[in-house]
């Protein structure tokens, strides 16, 4: 690859960073590094060898095959692949490594800083039931359930009795939504208890799960922080209710569904929770809000930028990845909280090759031609070009699409205009739903919970 000249950034610890992961946030890191007059070491797969990530990059490193657990999961090799190029620190992006302890700690005692929290912090908060714990020790409000994991479908039933049903069974390793069951009635709850702590060893290595009393008609609204392990901050929230199988399609900020008070106070909580834990970095806070209540739970952290984080840049005008890079270097955070104001209102379509009129079932292929919108309040997070093929290996988020308005309605006329401008020719794609979506009278009136997409499509495709 042929080296661009950096802008000098003598006195820097970090010079040269190695972006650990691929798509649209593999682009998205390295122009947080360009911005900061750092150099790119971009490793890739086999399959995404012709990516635009490697396009971008001043060095790429191939690091294995296609299969993520032969190339982009591979710590060790990823660490060889920094020291072999003298890049002094890795950012992970989300998913793939982002939450890998071991990765992290690895980093470190290689001598590589590693963009995100310490080791530590990740297995305390990536652990769902320690997690908890932080949570009741900080004085956040937590969901009721168990005040730590149950051992036994015999436990997890006599738990179940004293909360009521419906309750949540949830893998203390869980993820996604992956070894979590909810358990209407008693008679299901052993077979579910059983099934869902198998899928979490078979996903995770780690079967131990805890309870919950499951919550209905409640909204999933998750809390950004920064920190740089001094100076915690909050950068307000993200609504991410408008779900499909546990994976987010549409998020925006603020919540149509917290009064100022609620966000005021979940805003605190999380700042809380993080200073308790010592956090740094980047991270989420995800919690579970019963808009009739007006209450608030915290569900579980994410210490990683997520993939959402654009929704947050566009309405506080802060850049969360340049500052996480900034955190990794050492430097103190300079924004203080008085600072942090939100404007106006910002929403995030993903953009998945899916097809949704078969079931979503995923399709890859050549991009014919790639056509993105523009104009004011548009942004597009994409790795996407003419002619680019869309691997089958990995998920199948190819663009993010936000758009800023002053107030929600601007925001929403922005994103239905530039839905039907973007063009995605040879491949099926989320966004004719995603507009029937953002245009249902339920989504405009921001009266959305985490169950209405699935209710939504069955309305819809009958
Ligand atoms: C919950 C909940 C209701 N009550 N916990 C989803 C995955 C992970 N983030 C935890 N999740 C939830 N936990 C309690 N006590 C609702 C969710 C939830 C959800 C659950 C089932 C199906 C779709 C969902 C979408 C968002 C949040």
């Amino acid at each position: 690859m042929t080296k661009a000249m950096a802008p000098s950034n003598d006195g820097q610890v970090i010079r040269r960073v190695l972006v650990a992961n691929r798509g649209e946030i593999a682009v998205r890191v390295q122009r947080a590094c360009r911005e900061l007059g750092l150099e790119v070491v971009q490793v890739y797969s086999e399959a995404d060898r012709d990516s635009l990530a490697v396009q971008m990059a001043d060095y790429a490193v191939c690091i294995g095959p296609a299969r993520a657990s032969k190339s982009y999961l591979l710590g060790e090799r990823v660490v060889e692949a920094a020291k072999a190029l003298r890049a002094d620190a890795i950012h992970p992006g989300y998913g793939f490594l982002s939450e890998n302890a071991a990765f992290a700690r690895l980093c470190e005692s290689e001598g590589v800083r590693f963009i995100g929290p310490p080791g530590d912090v990740i297995a305390l908060m990536g652990d769902k039931a320690s997690a908890r714990a932080m949570a009741v020790a900080a004085g956040v409000p937590v969901t009721p359930g168990s005040s730590g994991t149950v051992s036994s479908p015999a436990e997890a039933k006599a738990i179940a009795a004293d909360l009521g049903y419906p309750v949540i069974l949830k893998a203390v390793a869980g993820g996604g939504g992956r070894g979590m069951r909810v358990v209407e009635r008693e008679a299901d709850l052993a077979a579910s208890f059983e099934s869902a702590s198998r899928e979490a060893t078979a996903a995770f290595g780690d079967g131990t799960m805890y309870v919950e009393k499951y919550l209905v008609n409640i909204r999933h609204v998750e809390i950004q922080i920064l920190s740089d392990g001094d100076n915690v901050l909050h950068l307000g929230e993200r609504d991410c209710s408008s779900q499909r199988r546990n994976q987010k399609l549409v998020e925006e900020s603020p919540s149509p569904a917290l009064s100022t008070a609620l966000r005021d106070a979940m805003g605190e909580a999380a700042v809380r929770l993080c200073r308790h834990v010592g956090y740094r970095s980047a991270g989420t806070i995800e919690c579970i809000v019963d808009p009739a209540a007006q209450r608030f739970y915290f569900m579980e952290m994410n210490t990683r930028v997520q993939v959402e984080h654009p929704v947050t840049e566009c309405v506080t005008g802060i850049d969360v990845v340049k500052e996480q890079i900034r955190i990794a270097q050492g430097e103190p955070l300079v924004i203080r909280q008085s600072q942090v104001q939100l404007s106006g209102h910002a929403i995030e379509c993903r953009i998945n090759a899916e097809d949704p009129a078969r079931n979503f079932m995923p399709s890859p292929g050549r991009v014919d031609a790639f056509r993105v919108p523009g104009g004011p309040g548009v942004r597009v997070d994409s790795h996407v070009f003419s002619g680019y093929v869309i691997p089958p290996d990995y998920d199948s988020l190819i663009a993010k699409l936000i758009c800023w308005g002053r107030d929600r309605e601007e925001a929403l006329a922005r994103m239905r205009r530039a839905l039907t401008e973007l063009r995605v020719d040879g491949v099926h794609t989320t966004a004719p739903f995603l507009l029937r979506l953002i245009d249902s009278a339920a989504f405009r009136q921001g009266a959305v919970h985490t169950r209405f997409v699935e209710s939504f499509i069955q309305e819809t495709s009958s």
